[in-house]
């Protein structure tokens, strides 16, 4: 059977662009350290979110584990993030987030970072990120959760190592 030269040059140009898509959907779900929210963190009450250990209190705590350096337990609830406006946290550093909601899902997104969430209740969402650059991200929620979603609002400040002053320091 004869092809035509234009009929082959189509087809392989075709091809090309398949495989193009499919390589690009591939790389945006597993290439960029983008992953769904699984169940590391593990299940809790929604009804009595400060009854688990990890939200007795919000904010930055040292870590348990050799994983990070510092732990931030936060709960996104309409329409504040508790623990975490503000929330400081010093240069150089790898804090594990806790992030749990007692009332709808929410979104955590630290803006000017590729950390970035979902907020599920009954679950707790685990996030480990790294913090090398001081300065003021603001922290806000990319899911829509009601009428104040638009004012859902937190602060993260990275301070510089040398004014770092420890947990519950004055800098
Ligand atoms: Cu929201």
């Amino acid at each position: 059977m004869e092809i035509h030269r234009y009929e082959k040059l189509w087809f392989g140009a075709a091809l090309v662009l398949i495989v193009g898509f499919i390589a690009t959907v591939v790389y945006g779900a597993a290439g960029v350290g983008i992953s769904m929210v699984d169940d590391d963190g593990g299940t809790i009450d929604p009804n009595n979110v400060t009854d688990h250990p990890k939200f007795e209190q919000t904010g930055l705590h040292e870590a348990e584990g050799d994983d990070a350096d510092y732990e931030a337990s936060v709960i996104a609830r309409r329409f504040i993030f508790q623990g975490a406006d503000p929330l400081e946290v010093p240069e150089n550093s790898v804090i594990t987030f806790y992030i749990t909601s007692p009332d709808v899902v929410h979104g955590f997104k630290i803006v000017d970072t590729n950390a970035n969430t979902m907020v599920i209740p009954g679950q707790v969402t685990e996030m480990t990120v790294e913090f090398d650059e001081p300065g003021e991200y603001g922290i806000l929620c990319s899911e829509f959760c009601g009428a104040g979603h638009e004012n859902m609002a937190g602060q993260l400040t990275v301070v510089p190592e040398e004014e770092w002053g420890g947990l519950g320091g004055d800098s």
